[in-house]
């Protein structure tokens, strides 16, 4: 901690300058703003106060929202965190990654303007992020943002990426749960498919609903669908190729559902929020039972040794995998 003034003496100081890291942990939005701005910027002692808010991360419900632009990303993120305020209390912030426009792009005045229906809401944080320069950083800026809000106790927390390739799916990573959305009328090849983006959604949304070529779009991603995700297994039995067209019920695999949506009236939006809740539901019972598997093989007070050590901040909770798969003590 920084003292100010030479005069005054070393304890009042510090009795009455609360850290940023405090006053963020208490809900000041004044002290999450600079940080944020400290965080997008990768300035120094943002990292610092960073690493203290480790600690207090792990609760919020990442969700990615991605696709092309013009699908209507930014109108859906306002409807879900409308959703989520309204209908579950939860407190929610919006990052807002744009790496094609400059931070005094139209883009970003667009969607603070039609995230207006949000504003004045103490439960809500909006941060639009435009990229200065290298695409290599943003996903990392996006994790360090997002990491404050998760401190800061935003319970959710929607991080929406345009633009397509790496970044978007960097970003896409960072998620609990990616949502990718497509629009009708983008011509028959769909855009998430060229740009490999399919491959990261637990949930597919195809907004404006309310344009013709639905349809069209839906079984086009079906399709695609179907090839990733194979619903029939094949396998040989005596020399011919058998197939099992029950459904695979194995709790592990997730299919991704494809919900219908009209953001601009809000239409489809509860059963976007009920797909995305079935995810989470699905990720804690298959982080479960891959939590039981990893338990059988390590010892019971190791782990909890290692727990202290990362909660202590004397190991890094990757040091702590890596000495618990290896056996090692650290
Ligand atoms: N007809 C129709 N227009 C929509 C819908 N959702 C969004 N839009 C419009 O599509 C445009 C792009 O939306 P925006 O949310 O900015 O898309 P983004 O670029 O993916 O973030 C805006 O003019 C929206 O009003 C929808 O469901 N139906
Ligand atoms: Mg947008």
């Amino acid at each position: 901690m920084r003292l100010r003034g030479a005069i005054a003496p070393r304890n009042f100081v510090y009795k009455r300058k609360m850290s940023l890291a405090q006053s963020i942990l208490e809900g000041n939005r004044l002290a999450l703003a600079r940080l944020l701005t400290q965080a997008e910027n990768d300035a120094q002692e943002g990292r610092a106060i960073l690493a203290e808010l480790f600690q207090h991360t792990g609760k919020a419900h990442l969700i990615g929202v991605t696709g092309a632009p013009g699908t209507g990303k930014s109108s859906l993120v306002n409807q879900l965190a409308l959703y989520y305020r309204k209908n579950v209390d939860k407190k929610v912030a919006i990052v807002a990654v744009d790496p094609s426009s400059p931070f005094t792009g139209g883009a970003v005045l667009g969607d603070r303007v039609r995230m207006r229906d949000l504003s004045g809401d103490p439960g809500i944080f909006i941060r639009s992020m435009a990229s200065r320069g290298s695409l290599g950083g943003i996903a990392q800026k996006t994790a360090s943002l997002v990491q404050i809000f998760d401190a800061a106790g935003y319970e959710i927390i929607l991080i929406e990426t345009v633009g397509a390739g790496q970044s978007e799916v960097d970003v896409a990573r960072l998620a609990h749960t990616t949502i990718v959305v497509e629009a009708p009328g983008l011509g028959d090849d769909i855009q998430a498919i060229k740009a490999g983006i399919l491959e990261i959604a637990d949930v597919l949304v195809i907004n404006k609903a309310d344009r013709p070529g639905v349809e069209n779009t839906e079984r086009a991603l079906r399709s695609t669908l179907e090839l990733a995700h194979p619903t029939k297994r094949i396998f040989r039995h005596h020399g011919k190729d058998m197939s099992i067209s029950a459904p695979i019920t194995d709790s592990t695999l997730w299919i991704p559902p494809i919900v219908k949506t009209i953001a601009t009236e809000g239409k489809g939006v509860d059963e976007l929020a009920a797909a995305i809740a079935k995810h989470v539901e699905h990720l804690q019972q298959t982080g479960d039972a891959l939590m039981d598997r990893f338990l059988e093989n390590i010892q019971r007070q190791k782990y909890e040794e290692m727990i202290e050590k990362v909660v202590n901040r004397d190991i890094s909770p990757y040091e702590a995998v890596t000495a618990l798969l290896n056996g090692n003590r650290k």
